[in-house]
């Protein structure tokens, strides 16, 4: 096993890293920049490592610096927990060139995923269902039309490169083409480089839902499922589990497990789905990382994953067979960002008083205390509460008596949009698709 990690990320995933590699026994080094200096991973960890950058960001992204701060304090291997460097095959490939362990995938595997072209055809070739699409990239709107003629309209234009939505265009009708094409294509080379995009069947009234895998390289195991439709903009905002009936979970987990071995997947990942309205499952794309709302399935398989991840890195094998994970009652987790409730913006400053909730079923991951001076140059997420109840509805009244006894003073923060969610029928009822907040403005306008 590993004696000592370099935690290269911040807030509270830095510090769910911390605490599983310390009940595992082994020391913890994290960097930091300037804004996380008095941070409570900063505190915590046994040694930490200053990369003093202007840019709040670059301190985080610094791929040499880190390198060099990993050997500096002698670590075996870095985990690069989500967002940052997390999916970045330079980053484990430079690790990899130095001897140190990279904590997820091979640099191979992150740039086979990381093009959603060949990620979508290794999926189809395991079995995986995926959306009608176009046989590779398009660069043509004339040859473009074609194809999207025989997939049927609507389509989605994607950036190959992509991921997040970033640059996706629905085209309705084939006079639309052209403009979406060249939009499309400018986005993806703007933010990637990369101009490659490629077609799919748009799905209509879908609902998100992901499986939780981990891999040691040759075996995979799935730990069920996430329904993460609540979302605005593609960030998410609460997530559930488990969704699906258990017939479900197994026809399509076996699928998930057999997609995760053919690419010699290692680590934690989530393979994220659509769901329409006939029950049908189209592969969107795999995250080949820790997510945010791991601590779902944790809740309810009751296995620390991020202490897996960190064995299956070491080489170790999967600590569990596919037998043993049970899924048990329900969670569910809203996230708390420091942000306007009814704009969504951020609203970053100091925490005047901070109370957490507690009690049975109840968990709080945040790196936020009293005095906390959120940053604004990161993301706003301050805590994800995090409940568990033997049974959906359980789950939600216990969530709304845990989110009634939050305090924080001195920003703004979900909470609010949280406990009107909770509220809502058709949330109660489980009907929601990926549109929820957009059919519900009332959530978003005050008038709750
Ligand atoms: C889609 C889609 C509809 N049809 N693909 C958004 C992020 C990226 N991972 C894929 N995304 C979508 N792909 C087809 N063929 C709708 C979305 C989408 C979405 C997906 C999951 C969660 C929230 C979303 C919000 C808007 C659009």
């Amino acid at each position: 096993m590993f004696r000592r990690v370099l935690i290269a990320n911040r807030g509270e995933i830095a510090l769910r890293i911390l605490r599983s590699l310390r009940t595992m026994g082994i020391e913890a080094v994290v960097i930091h920049g300037k804004e996380d200096r008095l941070s409570l991973p900063v505190r915590l960890a046994d040694e930490a490592v200053y990369i003093p950058r202007s840019d709040p960001l670059a301190s985080y992204l610094d791929i040499e610096a880190i390198v060099e701060a990993a050997k500096e304090v002698g670590a075996d291997a870095v985990h690069p927990g989500y967002g940052f460097l997390a999916e970045n095959p330079i980053f484990a490939e430079r690790l990899e060139e130095e001897g140190i362990t990279f904590i997820g995938p091979s640099a191979d595997v992150l740039r086979l995923l990381g093009d959603k072209i060949e990620a979508r055809d290794a999926m189809v070739r395991s079995g995986i269902p995926v959306a009608m699409g176009s046989d590779g990239p398009v660069s043509d709107p004339e040859e473009a039309s074609i194809q999207a003629a025989e997939i049927g309209y609507p389509v989605i234009i994607k950036a190959a490169a992509g991921g997040g939505g970033i640059g996706m265009q629905v085209v309705d009708s084939p006079k639309d083409f052209d403009k979406a094409l060249r939009i499309c294509q400018g986005r993806a080379l703007s933010a990637f480089g990369d101009d490659r995009v490629f077609l799919e069947k748009f799905i209509q009234g879908a609902q998100h839902i992901e499986f939780q895998v981990i891999g040691d390289g040759e075996k995979a195991i799935h730990l069920g499922e996430r329904f993460c439709s609540i979302q605005r903009r593609h960030q998410k905002i609460l997530e559930e589990g488990p969704w699906l009936s258990e017939e479900v979970r197994e026809e399509l987990g076996s699928k998930v497990v057999a997609g995760a071995e053919a690419v010699g997947y290692k680590g934690l990942a989530t393979f994220e789905f659509l769901r329409d309205s006939n029950g049908d499952f189209y592969f969107l794309e795999v995250n080949p990382r820790v997510q945010v709302e791991h601590t779902v399935t944790e809740m309810i398989t009751g296995y620390d994953l991020v202490s897996i991840g960190i064995r299956v890195a070491a080489g170790e094998g999967i600590p569990i067979n596919q037998s043993d994970v049970k899924i048990r009652g329900h969670a569910i987790q809203a996230r708390i960002n420091a942000e306007n409730p009814l704009t969504l913006t951020p609203s970053p400053g100091r925490l005047w008083e901070c109370h957490w909730p507690s009690g049975p079923g109840v968990r709080v991951d945040s790196h936020a205390h009293t005095g906390y001076d959120m940053p604004p140059s990161f993301d706003s997420l301050l805590a994800k509460v995090i409940v568990w109840s033997p049974s959906r509805a359980d789950a939600i009244s216990r969530m709304k008596a845990a989110l009634s006894e939050t305090m924080l003073l001195g920003v703004d923060t979900l909470i609010p949009l949280h406990q009107a969610i909770l509220k809502n029928h058709d949330f109660l009822s489980g009907d929601i698709t990926i549109r929820f907040l957009e059919e519900h403005p009332e959530l978003l306008n005050g008038e709750r």
